[in-house]
């Protein structure tokens, strides 16, 4: 692709010389309980410390409905401007989603950048893009959110004197319309570039179906452990971090599953609560990895805080990008260090499986679980296959699972599981399909 990641327009990369002082604001609707405002700040809490800076204090108001003008109260906001100065906060991060006119007046009412949790996750996807691909769809979302923020006026000074990551999504900006213009042919062409990839990948993927190996897509919130597992799975020496969103890129390996068939295996970008829509949007072509798989490995971190409500925000995105009907394999992982959580969590959902992509524990039963899910989705044919095509028997060998074979007058009679491509390659062949055993 001929796009060179634009820094200076997308300005994603945090400055790693200072750790801004954060302070976190929640709002807490009606039916919000408090431990589930407090989970989803820590939740924050960390991806600010991701990004590269640090919590110093948090604020939390319980309002029916957040106030139009500044999402918070005004009282409440006058409170929060204290506090700021009380603990010398750099800039506040709200972890509601902040409409561009409230961040606005925020600023203004603060004297500092206000910015929400999209911003911060926005951020942190910017810091870990490395292919060209992963930069132009981070810079694409990054700039679809800018766009509605740039902002005439005399605020334009506060955003120009910061640094760090407040100040890339402030409101203030001058020169607004060459801006505007600037930013609106940027996203064009991105839009253009990121099509033509998914284009070329298409291709790639018409090849790999023509190879007929089944695809699965390990897939789950971040920081889940989704590459420790493709890694212990495939010892494929993929990236692995105690950070959120690592991956960013997906990565593909061949695996042999007991039984010998070989399946594609990729890794994906790990999901969040909340994960903010034009991020989504824009990651579009690296998601359909799990659209378009056959069967989708879901891991869980059994050790967390909240699994189950984990797995609800992973269905929730997976829902968003049309994966919702690819079946799917809960597997707890890290049950290294809650073994119990791990059991428990296995008990009350059936099929699922524990393991510990860290010691290698429940790896096996892992890989013999995802092999008989495959073949229960492939279909038993019966084929004739002449004796002078030993080509065709060596690929139904290669592409499927022989059940039988015997000897006719003139050929082979083949009895085989075959995947959907491979059937539909080996037509000519086939006699008899969809045969249950
Ligand atoms: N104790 C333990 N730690 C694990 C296990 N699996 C992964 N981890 C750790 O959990 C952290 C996250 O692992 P990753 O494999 O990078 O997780 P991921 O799901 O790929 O994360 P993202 O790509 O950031 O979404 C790392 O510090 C791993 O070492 C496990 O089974 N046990
Ligand atoms: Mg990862």
């Amino acid at each position: 692709m001929s796009t060179p990641y634009n820094e200076a327009l997308a300005g994603t990369l945090i400055d790693r010389s200072i750790r801004e002082k954060i302070v976190l604001v929640a709002v807490a609707r009606p039916g919000d309980t408090d431990a589930e405002v407090e989970a989803s700040l820590d939740e924050l809490s960390l991806l600010v410390d991701t990004a590269g800076a640090d919590e110093v204090a948090r604020m939390v108001q319980r309002r029916d409905a957040p106030d139009h003008t500044t999402y918070i109260g005004k009282g409440k906001a006058e409170e929060l401007k204290q506090l700021c100065l009380a603990v010398d906060a750099d800039t506040v991060v709200f972890d509601n989603e902040l409409a561009p006119a409230q961040q606005f007046n925020l600023e203004k009412l603060l004297g500092r950048t206000a910015i929400d949790r999209t911003a911060v996750i926005l951020d942190i996807f910017g810091q870990n893009a490395h292919t060209q691909e992963g930069k132009a769809q981070v810079e694409l979302a990054l700039l679809r959110y800018r766009l509605p923020r740039l902002r005439r006026g005399a605020d334009a000074k506060l955003s120009q004197q910061r640094g760090g990551v407040g100040a890339r999504f402030g409101g203030g900006e001058t020169k607004i319309e060459v801006d505007r213009r600037r930013i609106m042919r940027r996203i064009n062409k991105l839009e253009r570039d990121l099509a033509a990839l998914a284009e070329t990948r298409a291709l790639q993927r018409q090849g790999r179906s023509r190879s007929g190996l089944a695809s699965v897509a390990i897939v789950g919130y971040t920081n889940a452990g989704k590459s420790t597992l493709l890694n212990c799975l495939t010892e494929s020496g993929v990236l692995v971090e105690d950070r959120l969103f690592a991956t960013l890129d997906p990565t593909t390996r061949r695996l042999a599953l007991p039984g010998g068939e070989p399946v594609l295996l990729s890794d994906t970008v790990g999901f969040i609560k909340r994960l903010p829509h034009g991020l989504v949007e824009s990651f579009k072509g690296t998601l359909e990895v799990a659209a378009l798989a056959d069967y989708l490995v879901h891991v869980v971190d059994a050790s967390s805080p909240d699994p189950d409500g984990q797995i609800e925000a992973v269905r929730t995105v997976l829902g968003d990008i049309e994966a919702a009907a690819v079946p799917e394999l809960l597997v707890f992982n890290k049950a290294d260090v809650d073994a119990e959580a791990a059991e428990r969590l296995v008990s009350c959902h059936p099929g699922s499986v524990a393991v510990s992509g860290a010691t290698g524990a429940g790896v096996d039963v892992l890989l013999r679980t995802i092999a008989d899910r495959l073949r229960v989705l492939t279909v038993v044919y019966d084929l004739f296959i002449p004796y002078d095509r030993g080509d065709i028997l060596a690929a139904v060998h290669r592409e499927g699972e022989v059940v039988s074979i015997g000897d006719g007058e003139t050929a082979w009679t083949v009895r085989a599981r075959l995947s959907d491509a491979s059937a539909g390659r080996l037509e000519e062949f086939v006699v008899d399909e969809g045969v249950n055993l």
